[in-house]
């Protein structure tokens, strides 16, 4: 397969993330290969969502119809299966469409058979996947699926008040909770890693490095999350399992757990002055929702449905994900981004019963983003549009969309002043080599304010996160998704003073002294005080992964970190940096 460095389509990050497979296996303290089994997917298999707990579920067959090709309840639920994990992602739970085409039966009736049949063996130049030919798919399957797209869509059960209340456990009231914290742990400098194919998380002293606890949570975790005071630690697993733990406990505990839907892939917590920890809200993918909780024992308080009209043409949507959610610090607002109708809702949480909500029209497909160095604007990438929205948190309102390259992918961005733009943000690119630089001072810098002022050119496509520290003159950009093991394993590194000079190529996944796999290097994270950056080495679930130590000052190894618990180690939270949202 060969890609050209500029131009990466999904279908060849999909087809290159398909070739990827474990190949040796743990022994000794290593999890149980049954758990690994229950939580794995291919890292970066397919960078659209995966609707990997609902395939799981099943769902009533249609009744026959006349013309309509049938399918035994057996080949019909693995026929489902393969649809929710590698098809709705694109084209939608309810197969409306969403960045793939709507698939409804008005569509492929009149389309029929042979032509679903060899769209889906072939894919198409607009980005639909090859699935036959080697992309993944047998020829009985794609025949299946073809059928089944003829069938009328199934429809996955919603999860409403009763069924989110019925998943509600308190392990420890709050009563039985220490009143000061118990254990001596620098909180600050802990870092909170997702151990994603074990529906676990690490938790790390920043000083020693040493794993200082397990705790199990929802199935193939996402994120964590800390409390404005920095006690509560919230995490998030695909299942839209939300974990509470107490950091005060010794050892720190889940003292609380909920489901707010079926899949799910967002949580955060009030951070406005006067609410901190007050409340947690977690936003699902399915049903398409968010749940207000209270904070110290996620008690669920409010559910609302995110379905509704896309900014664009208007058109009701039935399923809008909902996508990265953030804590405004001007209001007591959740800043919540629905996905596929493009609104930025800004949730005003202190009148749960009469909830004011600012909608704003920003742009479709909105996935992930931060804030400014300040604090007060937060840009949010529409991916699929190659489009940064910015809005201004303090006044509620859009202030720009930009358009920067081919699918941002900032994580939450990365702030710093540039030598001659002044404060900027910095997003990279799923489909290209650029890093785009928006200017974020509209007071000193009216001129360059919410414009891309320069692109930086890195090692390619196929990068997620961009990370620095106010503290810091590196500037990192990963590349986990380039199909190149040499690109995908390594970080370029840029000199903030001088982003002209050519990039300084860390090849992290060398220095962490696994030679198995591909060791995708994802997700840079700062410790506290700025000096150290710490880096994933991503294998397989049955491979060896790792955590890269880089001394920030020299850009040398500092430490590995390598143990057998610490399996698909992807995103790291520092405490004090993603509490204090210092990125
Ligand atoms: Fe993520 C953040 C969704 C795949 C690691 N991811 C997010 C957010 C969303 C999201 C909506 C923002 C949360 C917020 O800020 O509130 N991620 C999705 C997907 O839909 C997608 C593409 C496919 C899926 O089915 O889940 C997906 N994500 C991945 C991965 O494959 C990654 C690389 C590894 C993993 O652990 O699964 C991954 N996502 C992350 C990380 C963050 C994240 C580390 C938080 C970054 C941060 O700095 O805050």
């Amino acid at each position: 397969m060969t890609i050209s460095m500029k131009d990466y389509s999904t279908g060849a990050l999909v087809a290159f993330a398909l070739a990827f497979s474990p190949v040796t296996a743990f022994s000794a303290d290593a999890p149980a290969k049954t758990d690994l089994k229950k939580h794995q997917t291919s890292p970066g298999a397919q960078y659209t969502p995966k609707l990997d707990v609902l395939r799981d579920q099943q769902v009533e067959q249609p009744g026959r119809q006349p013309g309509v090709p049938n399918l035994s309840a057996a080949d019909y639920q693995k026929t489902n299966q393969i649809y929710f994990e590698r098809c709705a992602g694109c084209h939608g739970v309810l197969r409306k469409g969403a960045t793939g085409k709507p698939l409804t039966t008005k569509v492929t009736r009149e389309n029929g058979f042979e032509y679903l049949r060899d769209f889906i063996t072939y894919g198409s130049p607009g980005g639909m996947p090859n699935w036959g030919e080697g992309g993944g798919l047998s020829k009985v399957e794609i025949d299946n699926m073809a059928s089944y797209l003829l069938m009328d869509p199934a429809q996955p059960p919603e999860f409403g008040m009763k069924e989110i209340t019925a998943s509600w456990k308190v392990h420890v009231p709050v009563s039985d909770r220490p009143k000061t914290k118990m254990n001596d742990l620098d909180l600050d400098n802990l870092f909170s890693v997702t151990l994603r194919d074990t529906g676990q998380i690490a938790l790390i002293a920043g000083a020693s490095k040493k794993i200082v606890s397990i705790i199990d949570t929802g199935y193939a975790v996402h994120i964590s999350r800390m409390s404005a005071s920095g006690r509560y630690l919230f995490v998030i697993g695909r299942d839209a399992k939300v974990n509470l733990i107490d950091m005060y406990m010794d050892p720190p505990a889940t003292v609380a757990e909920i489901k707010v839907g079926s899949e799910a892939r967002s949580v955060e917590t009030s951070k406005m002055k006067g609410w901190e920890d007050k409340y947690a809200v977690a936003g699902a993918y399915w049903p398409p929702q968010f749940v207000i909780m209270d904070g110290d024992t996620l008690k669920p308080r409010k559910v609302v449905s995110t379905r509704g009209m896309t900014v664009d043409t208007q058109e009701f949507h039935p399923e809008p994900r909902v996508a990265a959610i953030v804590a405004s610090h001007y209001h007591p607002d959740f800043i919540i981004n629905v996905k596929e109708t493009g609104k930025v809702l800004m949730v005003d949480y202190s009148n749960l019963k009469a909830l004011n909500v600012t909608t704003i029209d920003a742009e479709r497909f909105l996935h992930d983003g931060g804030m400014d160095s300040t604090g007060r604007y937060f840009l949010v990438a529409a991916n699929a549009r190659n489009k940064v929205a910015i809005i201004d948190t303090k006044r509620r309102k859009l202030v720009k969309i930009v358009e920067t390259g081919n699918k941002p992918h900032p994580g939450r961005g990365a702030n710093f002043i540039h030598p001659k733009y002044g404060p900027v943000w910095a997003t990279s690119h799923l489909g290209d080599e650029t890093i785009a630089l928006i200017g974020t001072d509209p007071k000193m810098h009216p001129q360059y304010a919410w414009k891309v002022v320069q692109k930086l050119e890195g090692q390619g496509g196929g990068s997620l996160f961009v990370k620095t520290h106010p503290t810091s003159k590196n500037f990192y950009v990963d590349t986990p998704l380039n199909p190149e093991a040499e690109v995908s394993s390594s970080i370029a590194v840029f000199d903030l003073n001088d982003l002209d000079k050519e990039y300084e190529v860390l090849p992290i996944g060398e220095w962490s002294g696994i030679t198995e796999g591909v060791r995708r290097v994802v997700q840079g994270e700062y410790n506290k005080t700025g000096d150290e950056v710490w880096f994933s080495v991503w294998n397989s679930a049955s491979q060896e992964s790792a955590i890269v130590i880089v001394d920030d000052k020299t850009r040398k190894l500092k430490h590995v970190i390598r143990d057998k618990r610490l399996v698909t180690p992807t995103g790291k939270f520092n405490f004090y940096n993603t509490r204090k949202d210092v990125y």
